[in-house]
């Protein structure tokens, strides 16, 4: 494979509704929707990276900048056998795994295009269906993140996720017990808690949560494993893994249990797919986050979730709970069943609809 043609637009769509988290409320999606070329097909994927850095330091900004000067020259500039090829090629820049993952992700669809097959085909996985889980947002109060969660649970979802922050945590725990006592739930902190917090998630214990994802510092594992040891419920990391080496660390350290994989946030397909491998090798359990995408990141994220190792399902939900009209035709549906079922098309395997994508871009930029 060598790309001729690289073309970026930042993208911003309006949410349906907000949604918070400890960091903070997002009323917009805004991302970098990166396109690669070879012999007239086209390959898309978007980048995970927000308006601000804080979920992780990359942002929309920073993507495009090492993606102008180093990505898309090294892109352009060198032949590969595979797309999983960009990972080594890219190495010698440092950290920016977004940046990395959006032109590999690209090249991987391109892949598929080309073939004519789905995506699933060339990342090895399967057809079929996933199954799909909820992430739910801050909200007013207690009573109405019930009322959210039990629309959540009558749609189908096979596990329910909550956001949490100090203050708001342990009594949404206990109102939404009282009235799912079953309903496999979990909660994620992005990084809002201390080491001193770990009686509280030591009082949570008893509620029966599959885990509690990123309690602690996003570039933390050394606390991580301190926690794990005071509390019965499993860690799960999320903004701490980067790639196969920090799942490793992690595991080793036992700073958590359970690995959230985001292709998006791990460099790409190729690192996603290594660092799956190895927590399967060791038996922990993993699952799909996800970071809000449109349809285009939604479905490399489904077709990724066929691979065997995700054992739990993701945070990979409807279009329309994010969307008024999302940018693929059709949208992302999710059965009765908490099920989405995998495209058989090229590619990602549903349509991208570029009048919408045209309407939603505030500027692009093409490399030559
Ligand atoms: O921590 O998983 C997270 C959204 C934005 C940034 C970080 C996270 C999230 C979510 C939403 O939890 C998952 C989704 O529905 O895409
Ligand atoms: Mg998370």
């Amino acid at each position: 494979m060598k790309i001729e043609r690289i073309e970026a637009r930042l993208v911003r769509l309006p949410l349906r509704f907000p949604f918070e988290t400890s960091f903070g409320r997002s009323t917009h999606k805004e991302f970098v929707l990166v396109s690669v070329f070879e012999g007239g097909v086209a390959g898309h994927a978007e980048g995970v990276a927000d308006v601000d850095p804080y979920y992780l330091p990359e942002t929309n900004v920073t993507l495009l900048h090492v993606l102008s000067e180093f990505l898309a020259p090294l892109a352009l500039g060198n032949e590969v056998a595979h797309p999983r090829d960009y990972q080594a090629l890219f190495a010698r820049v440092r950290g920016h795994e977004m940046a990395k993952a959006a032109v590999e992700m690209a090249a991987h669809e391109l892949l598929a295009q080309q073939q004519g097959v789905p995506l699933y085909k060339v990342l090895g996985g399967r057809g079929g269906e996933i199954a799909s889980g909820v992430s739910v947002g801050l909200q007013k109060d207690a009573a109405a993140l019930v009322d959210k969660v039990a629309e959540e649970v009558a749609a189908g979802y096979r596990r329910i996720k909550i956001k949490i922050k100090p203050g708001k945590d342990k009594a949404l725990v206990e109102a939404i017990r009282k009235r799912f006592p079953d309903t496999p739930l979990m909660v994620d902190a992005n990084s809002a808690y201390t080491l001193a917090d770990a009686p509280l998630f030591r009082e949570m214990d008893h509620h029966h949560l599959m885990m509690v994802e990123q309690p602690l510092a996003w570039n933390d594992i050394i606390d991580h494993a301190a926690l794990q040891k005071q509390i019965g419920t499993p860690v799960c990391l999320d903004e701490s893994i980067h790639g196969l080496d920090d799942a490793r660390h992690a595991l080793d350290l036992q700073a958590c249990r359970i690995v959230n994989i985001k292709v998006g946030r791990v460099g790409g397909h190729a690192s996603a797919q290594a660092t799956l491998a190895h927590c399967r090798e060791r038996g922990a359990p993993v699952w799909c986050g996800g970071m809000l995408e449109s349809g285009i990141g939604r479905l490399h994220n489904v077709h990724l979730q066929t691979l065997p190792g995700f054992t739990l399902p993701g945070d990979t939900s409807a279009s329309a709970r994010y969307f008024e009209e999302d940018l693929i035709d059709p949208p992302v549906v999710v059965s009765p069943r908490g099920t989405i079922a995998v495209p058989e098309g090229p590619g990602i395997g549903h349509e991208i609809v570029w009048s919408r994508v045209d309407k939603a871009t505030l500027h692009r930029l093409a490399w030559p």
